[in-house]
């Protein structure tokens, strides 16, 4: 059954040495995305307890995204360059870990359940219509539980408004050039699995300017900081 949703000439070829190897580094980045993103939720988990028992259930959707994606790795017998992966997911991390130390909640939503989640949901999207046949229906299924750890940042983010606006706008600024640089880095690989960083990085912009209006900003607000960040890499 061929359920791509693309013609067959601009389907890549999963055989080929150049699919495989770019593969390698652009799975390798999900796969530790995903690990990072289930620590994230693990600390939110036991900072809002509240919500503690929601969260940890976002956590373990995150550890099953990552073992899924190992899955699409072996399918395809390639190794993911974990190496790689780590050093350009380690800023956003640092500053998710800035923000931990200062329990400053608002500031971790924002790098995880807004920027991160964005930046998942924008690349899997662009993603699904090129992807094999193993890595389809995962990568589908993803995407549903990606929108479920976005829409949790919102509501907390609109609910605590008043005193988090400062914070989403401060940690953005700070974030978003960095979640671009990581796109730039692997523009290359990305082409060569037949997805367009640009189309990427205009579903990111597209998704995040939602996000933030949907917590309560102005597009006045958000615009500047989008195109600083966009114009930086
Ligand atoms: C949030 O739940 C996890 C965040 C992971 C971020 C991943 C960014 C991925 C960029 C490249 C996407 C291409 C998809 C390929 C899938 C094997
Ligand atoms: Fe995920
Ligand atoms: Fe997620």
């Amino acid at each position: 059954m061929n359920i791509q949703s693309k013609p067959l000439s601009v389907l890549p070829n999963y055989a080929s040495d150049s699919y495989l190897d770019a593969f390698s580094r652009i799975n390798g980045l999900v796969i530790i995305g995903e690990g990072i993103a289930c620590r994230h939720f693990r600390y939110l988990a036991r900072a809002i307890p509240d919500d503690r028992d929601e969260l940890l259930r976002l956590a373990d959707m995150e550890a099953r995204h990552a073992s899924d994606f190992v899955g699409c790795a072996n399918n395809l017998k390639v190794k993911p360059d974990l190496t790689l992966a780590k050093r350009l997911f380690q800023p956003l991390h640092d500053l998710f870990l800035s923000c931990e130390r200062d329990e400053n909640i608002a500031g971790c939503l924002t790098i995880q359940g807004v920027i991160v989640e964005c930046f998942a949901l924008a690349a899997y999207q662009n993603y699904l219509p090129v992807a094999d046949s193993y890595a389809s229906p995962i990568t589908a299924a993803v995407i549903d539980d990606e929108s479920l750890h976005l829409s949790y940042a919102e509501r907390w983010l609109k609910l605590n408004l008043t005193d988090a606006k400062t914070i989403v706008v401060e940690i953005s600024r700070k974030a978003l050039p960095i979640a671009l640089a990581i796109l730039k880095t692997l523009a290359g690989d990305m082409r060569k699995i037949s997805i367009e960083p640009e189309e990427i990085v205009a579903s990111f912009s597209e998704g995040f300017k939602q996000s933030m209006e949907s917590i309560g900003l102005s597009s006045k607000e958000v615009n500047p900081i989008l195109i600083r960040a966009v114009a930086s890499i």
